[in-house]
């Protein structure tokens, strides 16, 4: 039958019942239901079964019986995903990694955590940190985001500048393919010029070509001195300057995150927090510095030589820094209370362009969607900024394309971190050639040569 086809044998239920057991194939409705729509609510589809294998032999006959049967599939972690890449939208089984937790062993000497998929972003920050050690990667859905989720999207997060993205974390990793191949290479070895480097392939690639299973993490040594400040700046152009002039002058800074003044003050409405300086200011720099010794003296002289800055309160207390954080966190939160799902249009600026770009997206949207209301935050350190639109139909694809054809008229990314999902496939041709979708087109081929993982995901339709 053919993929994403949401009718088919009733015999492939049983069979794979046979592989993981009655207990981990969910087919009651109400029980699929939160497996079927996405975190933001924008994206909401039906699935006939909800697959939970407990090994990654389990997971490969699991796959081999997909491709005997035609049937399509979509992993799914801690279904956290922003662009509809994890949920069924065309009817697929959905096979979840959550009950692959193992966290360990943990290499002290060398710096290594191995993990399951499954294991959440959290509990690998944990256990790296039991093991004396980092993770360098942290984002607002650390409780629920898998490792596995983590790897499929290429995560960024609040300290890509310091640390890089979750790539950049790899080693090595474990992976089903969708051939139902079992492929690992988690030795650690940190130079290792042994051909095609598999691990970094799944990195990006959304459930496309195969499950993540497991991956060999590299840490990195603790900075257990921080200090963060809240900046109330003259505007966003003065925010942005001002982050730039961080990443040269701070050499501990490990986050520069933009918020601007309704953005904050939704937050506050929201979680009932007080305004983070005695005025209102027009946009906001979150910045932390971190490392073995006191950041304080030298984030504040950095700060004091920053143009624009009309006010700044600095926290250096554990819990004062984490409510720092949560105006930046509380923005994904905030903005989805509104009401209808917003459109999550996350990409990265050029630096030269990112003032004039952050000024003029509300006028790109409003031309398109009169009286859509825009919020802009994110990781600025990056280039990276978060456009949240609110106000427009969840089907409504006019400002996803008038911002991502303006970005990648200026030599952005339309996604900088959270991925293509289905939200923005019919656009990667605008970041990527037609050779490149080839060679992408060719590399799903090869791994996954039936078209059951993701089929609807990334690689757009040949
Ligand atoms: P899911 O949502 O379950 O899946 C995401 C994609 O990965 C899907 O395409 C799915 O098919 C695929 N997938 C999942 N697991 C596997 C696997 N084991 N093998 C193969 N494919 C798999 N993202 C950032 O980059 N930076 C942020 O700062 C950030 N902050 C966030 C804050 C909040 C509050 C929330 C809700 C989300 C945030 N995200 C952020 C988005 C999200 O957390 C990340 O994209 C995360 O990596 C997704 O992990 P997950 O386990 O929830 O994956
Ligand atoms: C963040 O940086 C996440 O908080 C989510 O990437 C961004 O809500 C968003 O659009
Ligand atoms: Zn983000």
């Amino acid at each position: 039958m053919a993929c994403g086809s949401s009718s088919f044998d009733p015999g492939f239920i049983r069979a794979v019942v046979d592989v993981v057991g009655r207990a981990h194939v969910l087919t009651d409705p109400d029980v699929v239901a939160s497996y079927e729509i996405d975190w933001t609510g924008r994206f909401r589809g039906s699935t006939p079964a909800v697959v939970r294998p407990g090994s990654s032999e389990e997971l490969a006959a699991v796959v081999a019986l997909c491709r005997a049967g035609g049937v399509a599939v979509v992993p799914q972690g801690g279904n956290t995903g922003m662009v509809g890449g994890g949920v069924p939208l065309h009817g697929e089984v959905v096979v979840s990694l959550r009950r692959l937790t193992g966290v360990g062993p943990a290499d002290v000497a060398a710096g290594q955590l191995t993990v399951q998929a499954g294991a959440t972003l959290a509990d690998v920050q944990v256990a790296a940190r039991d093991a004396g050690w980092e993770y360098g990667v942290d984002l607002g859905g650390r409780d629920s985001a898998t490792i596995g989720g983590n790897v499929a999207t290429n995560a960024g997060g609040l300290r890509v500048l310091r640390y890089g993205d979750t790539r950049a974390q790899v080693l090595g990793a474990q992976a089903v393919l969708g051939t139902g191949d079992v492929v690992e290479h988690l030795g650690g070895l940190l130079k290792d010029n042994t051909g095609y480097p598999l691990h970094l392939l799944m990195c990006g690639s959304e459930g496309t070509l195969g499950f993540v299973t497991a991956v060999r993490l590299r840490l990195v040594a603790p900075a257990p001195q921080r200090v963060a400040a809240i900046l109330g700046m003259k505007d966003a152009a003065s925010a942005l300057a001002a982050a730039q002039a961080l990443r040269l002058g701070l050499p501990t800074l490990s986050a520069a995150e933009l918020m601007l003044r309704a953005g904050v003050e939704l937050v506050c409405a929201v979680t009932g927090a007080p305004p983070p300086l005695p005025s209102p200011h027009e946009a906001y720099l979150l910045v932390e510095a971190s490392g073995p010794a006191d950041p304080t003296l030298e984030l504040t002289a950095a700060v004091a030589g920053l143009s624009g800055v009309e006010d700044a309160a600095v926290a250096v207390d554990p819990r004062r820094i984490a409510a720092l954080f949560r105006y930046r966190e509380g923005h994904t939160e905030a903005v989805n209370s509104l009401g209808a799902p917003p459109h999550k249009l996350d990409v990265t600026l050029p630096f030269g362009v990112l003032a004039e770009m952050v000024e003029r997206l509300p006028s790109i949207v409003d031309a398109v969607v009169p009286g859509a209301a825009v919020w802009l935050f994110g990781h600025v350190g990056d280039g990276n900024v978060h456009v949240n639109v609110t106000g427009v139909a969840p089907d409504d694809e006019r400002v996803d394309e008038a911002v991502f054809r303006a970005v990648a008229g200026v030599g952005g990314s339309i996604s900088a971190e959270h991925g293509i999902g289905t939200a923005k496939r019919k656009w990667l041709e605008l970041n990527r050639s037609p050779a490149e979708l080839r060679a992408f087109a060719a590399i799903k081929r090869a791994l996954d040569p039936d078209g059951i993982m993701n089929p609807h995901v990334l690689v757009p339709p040949a």
